[in-house]
């Protein structure tokens, strides 16, 4: 083979193996799994669950009762929100998606989301860019993490256990702001 082809030939094979790395993503489920939170917001007696975040409904909708419960609600006070999900193996993640509760976006502010304590996304005080399905306001929101995107995208990230915290309200004083309130989180990997 002539040497000047080799560049071209190793082009070829790389993006030859980060398709068949991108065919081999899937979405890890991960409905189920053992999760936690630092606290849980009490709504009529009952208490936000860890699992309104994975049990596959992303409506926007907050529900906290005894048979439905959609979205996740810390409750206040609670100055080091956290909430943390064990994937049940050690994963590759390429793809993270967290879905926003509706008319709530200052709550996803200073949102730092982790894998296994290294932190792959900041929200900052601007907060994630949100995005709606078929850019349909009506629809869901949601805001994506990947290896492209603004602030830190330490993506792809390998690890089982996937923490989101809080470390600050908007505005700072803003003390009974100060939850983690989101309705899915999906992962996507290998
Ligand atoms: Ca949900």
């Amino acid at each position: 083979m002539a040497r000047c082809c080799l560049p071209s030939l190793l082009l070829i094979l790389a993006f030859g193996l980060q398709e068949t790395r991108q065919q081999a993503w899937h979405e890890i489920v991960l409905k189920d799994h053992d999760c936690g939170m630092s606290s849980a917001y009490d709504l009529d007696g009952t208490e936000s669950d860890c699992h309104g975040a994975i049990n596959g409904n992303t409506s926007k909708y907050m529900l906290i009762t005894r048979d439905h419960q959609n979205c996740i609600h810390t409750k206040w006070p609670d100055n080091a929100p956290c909430w943390w999900v064990d994937m049940g193996s050690v994963y590759t993640l390429y793809w993270i998606r967290i879905y926003a509760r509706n008319n709530q976006s200052t709550r996803l502010t200073y949102l730092r989301v982790a894998v296994d304590g290294h932190i792959v996304f900041d929200s900052g005080d601007t907060g994630p860019t949100i995005h709606y399905k078929d850019n349909n306001q009506n629809n869901d929101p949601y805001f994506d993490i990947t290896g492209d995107g603004p602030g830190i995208s330490n993506m792809p990230v390998t690890g089982r256990n996937l923490t989101i915290t809080r470390y600050q309200a908007t505005p700072p004083d803003a003390k009974n702001d100060m939850f983690i309130n989101i309705c899915e989180v999906k992962v996507w990997g290998m």
